[in-house]
């Protein structure tokens, strides 16, 4: 694997939960560098992206909030994940809630057009974030970025995205919230939806071997984005927006042993934790575990494993 950068994102604008800004120090208590320096890669941290003066902004949806932080989330990320990627390192972005995805997927997808090679994504979810700033009613833009990512109309005040990645290059895991208006979008696009009655039903390595199969063939980069609400909160309790029924440590734990196996991974979202929620720490120290074995850790390790 090339390098591995920590980024830290405090963005607590996506939502109206006080709390994900504390996320990327939670990330360093948790000793989330020296996790991933001990599977043997180089890792440097580098430190917090700010935000200073706010652009003028406003929506036509009454509901929308935040709206000018997020717009200057959006342009601050997309800078530097694109400029970690262009040095040849993985960007590994602290959290914060999901609204930096709108940014940090943007910065992937500058660089994936700047290469010419496609960008897969890997949504692992509670939630389905196929909202616009025109649908959403709650008005929390950490509900939206998937439908920028995907280009879907209604984020004039933002950037236009950066080569929108289609439906059939997105996959998600962990899904079982979804608005009705989420619901008819996604049914018009051919994106892999795994909720999780699919995970109950066919497991959750089938699916993930033939998404990762998809990206192999294609040359992809692959950008994760983790929220913390894809695991059950029954062990991962430090999140806004918990649903029950969600995936198991086990679950959890093989779709980052698999995405190490493929070496597909070209940069990582953490997000939505709230150190603020945590029972001592719990879900920092699962989701920091999670990263290890994303970046190799075994409890045995057998060299002929099938891929
Ligand atoms: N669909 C709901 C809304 O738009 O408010 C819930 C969104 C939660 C989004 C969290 C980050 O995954
Ligand atoms: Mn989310
Ligand atoms: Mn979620
Ligand atoms: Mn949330």
């Amino acid at each position: 694997m090339p390098p591995i950068t920590l980024i830290g994102a405090p963005v607590d604008s996506g939502q109206r939960r006080p709390g994900c800004l504390m996320g990327p120090a939670a990330y360093r208590v948790a000793g989330l560098a020296r996790a991933i320096a001990a599977e043997g890669h180089l890792v440097r941290d580098y430190g917090d992206v700010a935000i200073a003066a706010l652009p003028l902004a406003d929506s036509p949806n009454p509901a929308v909030d935040q709206l000018p932080e997020t717009l200057a989330w959006t342009e601050a990320l997309s800078a530097a994940v694109a400029g970690v990627l262009a040095l040849g390192e993985c960007p590994v972005i602290m959290g914060g809630d999901h609204s930096l995805a709108l940014g940090s997927v943007a910065g992937a997808a500058r660089h994936a057009a700047a290469i010419g090679r496609p960008l897969f994504l890997l949504w692992l979810d509670a939630h389905s974030d196929f909202h616009t700033p025109l649908s959403t009613t709650s008005g929390n833009l950490h509900g939206t970025p998937l439908a920028y990512i995907n280009g879907r109309e209604g984020f004039d005040a933002f950037p236009p995205f950066p080569a929108p990645v289609p439906g059939e290059r997105i996959c998600m895991f962990g899904i079982r919230s979804v608005d009705p208006e989420e619901h008819a979008a996604m049914l018009e696009r051919d994106i892999a939806i795994n909720d999780m009655r699919v995970i109950d039903e066919r497991g959750i390595a089938a699916p993930l071997r033939e998404f990762l199969a998809r990206v192999r063939a294609e040359n992809g980069l692959l950008h994760v984005s983790l929220d913390v609400d894809f695991l059950d909160p029954a062990i991962a309790p430090a999140v806004g927006t918990t649903v029950p029924g969600g995936a198991t440590f086990r679950e959890a734990h093989l779709v980052m042993e698999l995405l190490h196996e493929s070496g597909l991974v070209s940069s990582l979202d953490l997000v939505e934790l709230n150190p603020f929620l945590d029972d001592r720490g719990m879900t920092a120290r699962l989701m920091v575990d999670l990263v290890g074995s994303l970046m190799g850790r075994k409890v045995f390790d057998r060299p002929t494993r099938a891929k």
